[in-house]
């Protein structure tokens, strides 16, 4: 069993600009064990300190306390620009000279804290494009250098790429060392397992609408087979399940005033999944474009996510191009749909 840091200085041995990469995932390493135990310990973590974060979500202590602890991470591995995170407005700028940016969510999920449900921390790693270092994280994904993010569960574990491929880490409680337990996560290509907050049907675009419809009518349908559902509410968490088992994962835009583009963050939030997805072999979109092509405008903005098994997130593009196209009576149409007559 190879542990992290073991892995990322071979990896990267011969390449003194990859360096910088080890030195900040060392550092990231140990911060994810500090949230990790401070979660294991509980306490009022889950508790609003009556501040609202750049979403206008409400804060949670733990939100602060993950982003505290990630931030000065960041300031002690010395490679870090910019530091670009959920919590904080605007990027806290770290050292200009240094040839790292970090786009972080500190904390995902934190609505799942008291009721003792895994959360995370999403990591995007890029290069330091100089300049005004307020707009450095707002590159498109593909020019991520590596991306991460760590489950804080019944096991703490961290899927992790540099592009070459997701590997998966488990921590060891004893030791305090990320075990290498899954090298070069392959995702299958088919599932029957979905996941989406069926709560906001009503709300959902027509394309959305007609692929849940379908997937519903399982055998029945013109999918012509039965799905299965889980929803955990926390994207880690059904991230985690997807790299274990296949699935795709669906948070679309929908018209609810605040969600026309979903509900997750590009920079922080899809971009470092679509990157792990993308290495393992499966798809991440915004129902029709990939994700790591979409060029940011504003580093809180939104995206829709669709990811997951290539085959399903090609599915949901079929049904997004019909409905572009206006063909409403097309087989994928044809029938009434379970959501609206
Ligand atoms: P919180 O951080 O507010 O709990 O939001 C978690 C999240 O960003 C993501 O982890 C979930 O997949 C998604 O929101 C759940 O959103 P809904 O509560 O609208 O289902």
């Amino acid at each position: 069993m190879t542990a992290l840091d073991a892995r990322l200085s071979a990896l990267h041995a011969d390449d003194s600009s990859q360096k910088a990469l080890v030195d900040l995932f060392t550092h990231l390493a140990q911060a994810s064990k500090d949230v990790s135990e401070l979660i294991a310990a509980g306490g009022a973590l889950g508790s609003s300190v009556g501040e609202e974060n750049a979403d206008g979500d409400q804060q949670k202590a733990l939100d602060v306390l993950a982003d505290d602890i990630f931030l000065e991470a960041a300031r002690q591995s010395k490679v870090v620009a910019a530091y670009c995170s959920e919590e904080q407005e605007d990027a806290v700028i770290l050292d200009e000279s240094a040839p790292l940016v970090l786009a972080i969510d500190p904390l995902d999920g934190s609505s799942n804290i008291d009721v003792n449900v895994s959360i995370g921390t999403i990591i995007s790693v890029l290069p330091n494009p100089g300049g005004d270092l307020q707009a450095s994280a707002m590159q498109p994904g593909t020019h991520q250098l590596a991306a991460a993010f760590m489950v804080y569960g019944p096991q703490t574990t961290l899927f992790v790429t540099t592009g070459s491929g997701t590997d998966l880490y488990r921590l060891h409680p004893a030791t305090g060392v990320f075990m290498l337990i899954d090298e070069a996560i392959e995702i299958p290509e088919e599932t029957s397992e979905y996941a989406i907050n069926a709560s906001n049907a009503r709300q959902w675009f027509p394309a959305t609408q007609r692929y849940v419809s379908d997937l519903l009518l399982g055998v029945d349908g013109p999918r012509e087979r039965n799905f299965n559902m889980r929803w955990v509410g926390s994207l880690v968490a059904d991230a985690g399940r997807i790299f274990n088992r296949g699935g795709v994962f669906l948070y679309p835009g929908d018209q609810r005033k605040k969600y026309e583009s979903g509900r997750l963050r590009l920079i922080y939030e899809a971009n470092p999944v679509a990157f792990l997805v993308e290495q393992a072999g499966g798809s991440a979109t915004n129902g029709s474009d990939r994700i790591l092509e979409i060029q940011p405008s504003e580093i809180h903005q939104r995206t829709p996510l669709v990811f997951g098994s290539k085959t399903e997130v090609r599915w949901l593009g079929s049904y997004e191009a019909e409905a572009r196209q206006g063909h409403s009576d097309s087989p994928l149409f044809g029938h009434r749909n379970l959501f609206r007559s």
